[in-house]
């Protein structure tokens, strides 16, 4: 895993998008220049799921970008995308690896140092530092850990971690200096009027921070 560029995550997210098509906003994302998509549909049946995976393939393929699944180890097989995300409910990652091989990407979140090197210690390829901030795209969070638990939870492992939760132009340098080696965000990306131009902004400040494990 040392050759994905983990700075700039896009979780598109199905019911962030409301009534709108993902397709043409990850395209559009891409664009812009993210350097990681995450697809997350907590409602969404698995065909439709599978589908939406099979649609966004050749998007992020022809941009280089690999393609992460939230939750669902199958539907990351099924569909050949080049990884999950997984949480403290979802399929423990030594399990996850069982399945997945050592050829796609694993990653876990983490709200605690032990968390962390749990996850790492369960061959995770990256931690998922979750929440950040407090954000109105996930009700259901642990307590943030702020910037403080950044460098708390990256200290514990050698794995990158991709912070997420509230993260946006205004503190995304800050994320960086605190120790991330990539943020990953809903809203700032898809609530944007123009999401290229967003996509493309957050690109620009993630080039100019110093986020370890750049390639
Ligand atoms: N996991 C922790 S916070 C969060 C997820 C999926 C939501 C992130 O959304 P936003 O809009 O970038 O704060
Ligand atoms: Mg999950």
């Amino acid at each position: 895993m040392n050759n994905i560029d983990w700075r700039l995550c896009f979780v598109a997210d199905v019911e962030a998008a409301r009534e709108r098509d993902l397709r043409p906003i990850v395209a559009e994302a891409l664009a812009g220049g993210i350097t990681l998509l995450q697809l997350r549909a907590k409602k969404l049946d698995t065909r439709p799921f599978l589908d939406l995976a099979l649609d966004l393939l050749p998007l992020v393929r022809s941009a280089g970008v690999p393609l992460i699944i939230n939750d669902r180890v199958d539907i990351a097989l099924a569909s050949g995308a080049d990884g999950v995300h997984l949480g403290r409910n979802d399929m423990p990652p030594a399990a996850a690896r069982k399945l997945l091989g050592n050829n796609k990407i694993i990653g876990i979140s983490a709200n605690s140092a032990e968390e962390a090197a749990a996850a790492e210690a369960g061959g995770a390829d990256y931690i998922g530092l979750s929440p950040i901030f407090g954000t109105p795209s996930k009700t259901d969070t642990d307590p943030p850990i702020g910037l403080s638990g950044i460098r708390r939870l990256t200290n514990a492992v050698t794995i990158p971690g991709i912070a997420i939760g509230g993260i946006n132009r205004d503190n995304a340098a800050d994320v960086f200096s605190a120790g991330a080696a990539g943020i990953a965000v809903i809203s700032a990306i898809m609530g944007a009027e123009d999401v290229r131009e967003a996509a493309a902004e957050l690109r620009q400040i993630v080039e100019s921070a110093r986020a370890p494990f750049s390639l």
